[in-house]
C-alpha cells in the first residue's frame, strides 16, 4: 500500500482480523448482510504516521444513525468546557473572533463560545448529532470538512481566529484537504488546534482497541509536524490530555506567525526515546497485542469455569476491536450495558453480543464487569461504587493504567 500522507510504499505490521463497522450495532435482522473489511495496521517510516491499510468508505461510518454523542460523559462535558476556554484565552485575539470546529458533534464543544457570543461555525457530517447541536444554538453546518468547504467558510464569514477539533482529524484520511482547507479559512495569525488519541499513550498502555475503522490514523508530534509541513504550518504547542486513554493537543500556526512553545521541542525528544519513529517498536507492539489478547481470553474463560457472570460496562466503538480481534461474543459476556439509547436493544458489530440500558446492570449485577469504556475510569468508578463494594470484581485489556 502506499502511504496516504507521504506515498512512500508501506505494508501492515500485523492484522486484527475481519472487523465490522465498529459503531455498527445492529439488529438479528441485519446479521446476514454485515459488512466486515481485514485490519491491518501500518506505520511510515518516511513521514511517521501510524495508519490502517483499508478504512471503509465514510458514508458506511458516519451517517444519520451514528451512534455516538459525546455528551453521554459528563466529564467530557467538562473536557470540553476548558478546551474552549483554554482556546479563548489563548488563542483568540481582537474581538471579532470566528472559530470554526471540525466534527462538532453534538454541540458540545462550541456550545461554550455560543454562550459567550463568539462567531462559530460546525461543521458535522452526521445529520443527527448536527441537529443536538442546533437544539443548543450552535451553529452547524452538516458536511465533510476539506479544502473546498474551507474556501467557502471563508467566503461567507471571512477567516477564522481558530480552526478547532476533537477526537476528528484521526478520522479523516485525507489530512492534505484538511491543510489546504486550514490554509483558505484561517486568518494570518490564525490557529489549527485539535486533539486526538495519542500514539504515545497507545504504544505503552497497549491499548490497541484505539484501532478501529474510524481511527485511520493515530498520531504523534512528529508526524503531526511532517503532515502540515508542506502546507506552511509548524507546531507552536504540544499539551498532553488525560481524555480518551490519553490523548494529544497539537496546536498549529503559519511559520513563524507564532512563537514556539518549549513543549513541542520537549515531546519531539521523548517521542525519540520513545522509538515512535522506528519500525521495531511496532513489531514489539504486535507482540504485546497478542499477548493481550491471551490475558483477557485467559481471564474470561476463567470466570466462565468459576460460574461468575461477567457483564460489558460500555458498548464503546474501541470495543469492536477487541471483541472480534479476541474472538469474545455472548458465551463469554452475558451482555454489555450502555447508556447511549441508539446502542440498547441493538447487538454488537460482529460478534453479536446485546447491548442493554444501564438499568440492566444496576439492576442485576454481575460478577464481574469488563469495563470497556476504560477511558472513563474514573467517572465509572465514582459512579459504581456500590458494585464496587459489593465485591464486583473489574476487568480491562489494558494492564498499566
Ligand atoms: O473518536 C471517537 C471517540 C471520541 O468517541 C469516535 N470514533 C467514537 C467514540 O469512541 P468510543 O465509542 O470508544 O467512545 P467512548 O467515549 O469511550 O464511549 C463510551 C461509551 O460508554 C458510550 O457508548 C457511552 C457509554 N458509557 C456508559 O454506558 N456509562 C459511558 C459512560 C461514561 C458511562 O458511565
Ligand atoms: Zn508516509
Amino acid at each position: 500500500m502506499k502511504c496516504r500522507v507521504c506515498s512512500h510504499e508501506i505494508s501492515p505490521f500485523m492484522s486484527y482480523g475481519h472487523m465490522p463497522i465498529a459503531n455498527g450495532f445492529l439488529m438479528p435482522e441485519q446479521f446476514k448482510d454485515e459488512y466486515f473489511f481485514e485490519l491491518k495496521p501500518a506505520f511510515c517510516p518516511e513521514c511517521l504516521t501510524f495508519q490502517i491499510e483499508e478504512q471503509p468508505a465514510p458514508e458506511m461510518m458516519f451517517h444519520e444513525n451514528y451512534a455516538f454523542f459525546s455528551r453521554t460523559s459528563a466529564h467530557m462535558q467538562r473536557h470540553f468546557k476548558g478546551y474552549a476556554e483554554w482556546v479563548m484565552v489563548n488563542h483568540l485575539r481582537g474581538d471579532d473572533a470566528f472559530v470554526v470546529e471540525l466534527g462538532s458533534n453534538d454541540g458540545i464543544m462550541l456550545e461554550n463560545f455560543a454562550k459567550k457570543g463568539i462567531r462559530h461555525l460546525g461543521v458535522e457530517p452526521s445529520a443527527n448529532v448536527a441537529e443536538v447541536a442546533r437544539q443548543h444554538g450552535v451553529n452547524t453546518l452538516v458536511r465533510f470538512f476539506g479544502a473546498e468547504v474551507g474556501a467557502d467558510i471563508a467566503k461567507e464569514y471571512g477567516p477564522a481566529s481558530a480552526l478547532m477539533a476533537a477526537n476528528v482529524m484521526c478520522h479523516i484520511p485525507d489530512m492534505h484537504g484538511i491543510a489546504k482547507g486550514a490554509d483558505a479559512l484561517l486568518s494570518p495569525d490564525g490557529v489549527l488546534i485539535f486533539e486526538d488519541p495519542y500514539l504515545g499513550a497507545m504504544i505503552e498502555k497497549t491499548s490497541y482497541d484505539q484501532i478501529y475503522d474510524e481511527h485511520v490514523y493515530i498520531f504523534s508530534a512528529l508526524s503531526v509536524a511532517n503532515m502540515f509541513s508542506p502546507y506552511g504550518f509548524e507546531l507552536i504547542d504540544l499539551l498532553k490530555q488525560e481524555t480518551h486513554g490519553g490523548s494529544m493537543r497539537y496546536v498549529l500556526a503559519r511559520k513563524g506567525a507564532r512563537m514556539v512553545a518549549p513543549s513541542v521541542a520537549a515531546i519531539l525528544a521523548e517521542e525519540k526515546a520513545a522509538g515512535l519513529h522506528l519500525p521495531e517498536t511496532y513489531e514489539k507492539f504486535r507482540q504485546a497485542c497478542e499477548a493481550s489478547k491471551a490475558r483477557i481470553v485467559r481471564l474470561l474463560t476463567e470466570e466462565k469455569k468459576a460460574g461468575r457472570r461477567v457483564v460489558g460496562y460500555g458498548a464503546t466503538s474501541k470495543s469492536t476491536t477487541i471483541l472480534n480481534y479476541c474472538n469474545i461474543g455472548p458465551d463469554l459476556i452475558e451482555f454489555i450495558s450502555d447508556t447511549t439509547p441508539i446502542k440498547q436493544g441493538k447487538f454488537t458489530p460482529g460478534m453479536h453480543i446485546p447491548v442493554k440500558p444501564y438499568t440492566a446492570f444496576a439492576e442485576n449485577p454481575p460478577q464481574t464487569a469488563l469495563l470497556f469504556a476504560w477511558n472513563h475510569k474514573a467517572e465509572i468508578m465514582e459512579k459504581e461504587k456500590a458494585f464496587t463494594t459489593a465485591g464486583g470484581k473489574w476487568l480491562t485489556h489494558i494492564e498499566k493504567d
